[in-house]
């Protein structure tokens, strides 16, 4: 039976990626960081999977975790992915989202050099682009502190593949989104923010830039081409995209549509919500993935998003889905099975600025906002 070791199991990919690698008959131990409250609703659904202590700005950590487990595969999906919040902590980002993955490849190399490894490179490394669409030889011009980070986290693998001969691959996935992402990511924000709407719990949604472009996908399709890139005769880099481009604008129009809204009646665009330095356009070009991995996106843009708000209202009306919400059974951990549900209050309930992570407003239960929006810097 292989064995796999997931970094980032309590987020979005780590749940979609777990329930993938089980499916194929892994032994799949997730690494997760220690927490003053539980966060483990994304993946409370999951039987088969364990759970191990460690911390990617901790080497001794991740030495002991390899030595434990001893996986044939390490997916290094951890980091501080919030691009708002990496300017409101530049060096924990740095420290996290760069460092970290030498950190984690310094133990592969000490432990067994023979582990493959896959590391969660991003699009935000292309920043501000030089060709449309981007591939996996466009330079790179990232625009925030995390994309700085994620350049040093590619180039560092790159680098541990030339020098030492380490499996290592870099998959340069574009933005993927489901009803499990986090609410500070505009699409879920948007999702949550309809549902909200719709069912008469908030009146209005402030965001930011509506203009915008992303490629976004689904991350359930996402996960699959991490797998791939490491059954390959050879290491490599890919770029993972729909090749499709949208505005914030067209996700938010398509949002309210699906529940018959029309959003000029409720979004509020807060210049307090911009970004110091944006990224304005992105569309990946996949072709390597396709042809190499014979990968391709199965979800299309409109059936995301109308994924996305039918799983907010089903999760606002109290019933939830598994990895969508709380109460999902038991998960096995280190020291043994784990008690019942969380008890955070369902999904990011922690750590929600609620927004671009240059305002903090106050939610209640609900998630309506309260207390006086403050200025971030810039
Ligand atoms: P996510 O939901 O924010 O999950 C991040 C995970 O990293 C969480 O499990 C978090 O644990 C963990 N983590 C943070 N700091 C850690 C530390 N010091 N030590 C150990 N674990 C730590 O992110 P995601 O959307 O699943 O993305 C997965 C990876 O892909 C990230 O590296 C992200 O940067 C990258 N990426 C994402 C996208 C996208 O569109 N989703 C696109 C390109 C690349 P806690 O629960 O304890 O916070
Ligand atoms: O922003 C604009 C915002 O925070 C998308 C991460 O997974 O994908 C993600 O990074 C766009 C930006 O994701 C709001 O200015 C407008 O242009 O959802 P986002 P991101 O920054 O693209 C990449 C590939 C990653 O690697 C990252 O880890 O939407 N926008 N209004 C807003 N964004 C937010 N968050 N909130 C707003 O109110």
């Amino acid at each position: 039976m292989p064995r796999a070791l997931i970094t980032g199991i309590t987020g979005q990919d780590g749940s979609y990626l777990a329930e993938f690698l089980l499916g194929k008959g892994y032994q799949v131990t997730g690494l997760r960081r220690r927490s003053s409250t539980r966060n483990l609703h994304r993946i409370e659904h999951l039987s088969g999977l364990s759970l191990v202590e460690g911390d990617l700005t901790d080497l001794s950590s991740l030495v002991r975790v390899l030595e434990q487990t001893q996986p044939d595969e390490v997916y290094n999906l951890a980091a501080q992915s919030f691009v708002g919040s990496s300017w409101q902590q530049p060096l924990a980002t740095s420290d996290i989202t760069g460092l970290g993955v030498l950190r984690l490849l310094e133990a592969i190399r000490t432990v067994n050099p023979r582990i493959r490894f896959y590391q969660a490179s991003s699009s935000e490394m292309f920043g501000k682009a030089q060709t449309v669409p981007q591939h996996e030889g466009t330079p790179f011009y990232p625009r925030s502190p995390y994309g700085v980070a994620k350049l040093f986290g590619h180039w560092i693998t790159v680098n541990y593949r030339e020098s030492y001969g380490i499996f290592a691959c870099s998959g340069i996935l574009f933005n993927h989104e489901s009803p499990r992402r986090g609410l500070e990511f505009v699409t879920r924000k948007i999702s949550d923010g309809v549902a909200r709407i719709k069912l008469g719990l908030a009146r209005q949604l402030r965001l930011g830039n509506l203009e915008a472009r992303r490629d976004w996908g689904f991350a359930g399709d996402y996960v699959e081409a991490m797998w791939l890139m490491l059954q390959q005769p050879e290491p490599k880099d890919y770029v993972i995209a729909t090749g499709e481009t949208h505005t914030v604008r067209e996700f938010v129009e398509l949002a309210f549509a699906h529940v018959g809204l029309d959003w000029r009646d409720h979004v509020v665009v807060d210049p307090a919500l911009f970004r110091p330095a944006e990224v304005d356009l992105l569309v990946g070009d996949a072709s390597r993935a396709r042809r190499e991995l014979g990968w391709r996106p199965r979800v299309d843009f409109p059936t995301l998003v109308a994924m996305m708000v039918d799983a907010d209202l089903e999760r606002l009306r109290g019933g939830h889905r598994a990895g969508d919400g709380p109460g999902y059974g038991d998960v096995p951990t280190e020291g043994g099975p784990a008690p019942g549900g969380p008890t955070d209050g369902g999904p990011d309930a922690t750590g929600d600025t609620g927004d671009d992570g240059r305002r903090m407003p106050h939610r209640d239960d609900a998630g309506r906002e309260g207390g006086a929006p403050g200025r971030g810097p810039g």
